[in-house]
């Protein structure tokens, strides 16, 4: 059987090709400056930096034609979907919903809140717009993994802490095989990056695992043979 050599040791593959690679918020709005990272005051060059790392896992399933799943921070431009807690939480110097440099910041179809050139989906690929931190809260992503049988979910993106590790604790507790890959993953705050991928694959794997992108292929290269 493959698998990927991951810590706290092998993340078994299954034999149907029902692996799903899920990428979180890789959007302008945490990515670029104006948007709500740099609005919170964080710099979002730590972030930049794992795009090209990103881009290389992202083709390698699109070579291996399994299922793509990247996800939106997104709110309705009438802010139906955020609750005040969210809206009036911090000391932001742009709040969801201010107009700014790439329009208003965190709503769904402005240009800030569109997933970075880069990494821009493919037709077929699944883009989920979440109005929370985890991608299963009010969301149909549960629904569509389980439409499409995924059982084994890879997950890369931004903020290792924020939105990607509630998601990866929302799919663990849903019963999904989940790995964190370690180089394709990014927080403002690199100690809060480090204290995720240590928490999540502490106790046996309490969470799930972890693995560099060369790990992740050479599996799911593996796989394919
Ligand atoms: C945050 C996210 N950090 N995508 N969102 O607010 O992690």
């Amino acid at each position: 059987m493959a698998a990927i050599a991951a810590q706290p040791y092998d993340y078994p593959l299954p034999t149907t090709p029902t692996v799903a690679l899920i990428l979180i918020d890789m959007q302008r709005d945490f990515l670029e400056p104006g948007g709500f990272g740099d609005a919170l005051g964080n710099d979002v060059a730590r972030l930049q930096a794992i795009v090209p790392t990103v881009k290389r896992l992202l083709e390698a399933f699109r070579q291996q034609s399994l299922p793509i799943f990247q996800t939106t921070e997104s709110h309705r431009p009438d802010l139906a979907d955020c609750p005040p807690s969210k809206l009036l939480r911090g000391n932001a110097s742009l709040k969801i919903g201010d107009p700014g440099p790439m329009g208003r910041i965190l709503i769904e179809g402005e240009p800030g809140n569109a997933i970075i050139a880069e990494l821009a989906p493919l037709p077929g690929e699944t883009v989920i717009t979440k109005p929370g931190k985890g991608a299963f809260y009010n969301t149909n992503l549960e629904f569509l993994l389980k439409t499409h049988d995924i059982t084994h979910l890879i997950l890369g993106g931004v903020t290792t802490e924020v939105c990607v590790q509630t998601t990866m604790r929302e799919a663990n507790d849903r019963g999904y095989e989940c790995l964190l890959v370690e180089d394709a993953t990014e927080s403002y705050f690199p100690d809060f990056k480090q204290a995720t991928l240590e928490m999540v694959r502490a106790q046996g794997g309490i969470v799930g695992w972890t693995a560099t992108t060369d790990q992740v292929i050479a599996g799911l290269q593996a796989m394919a043979v």
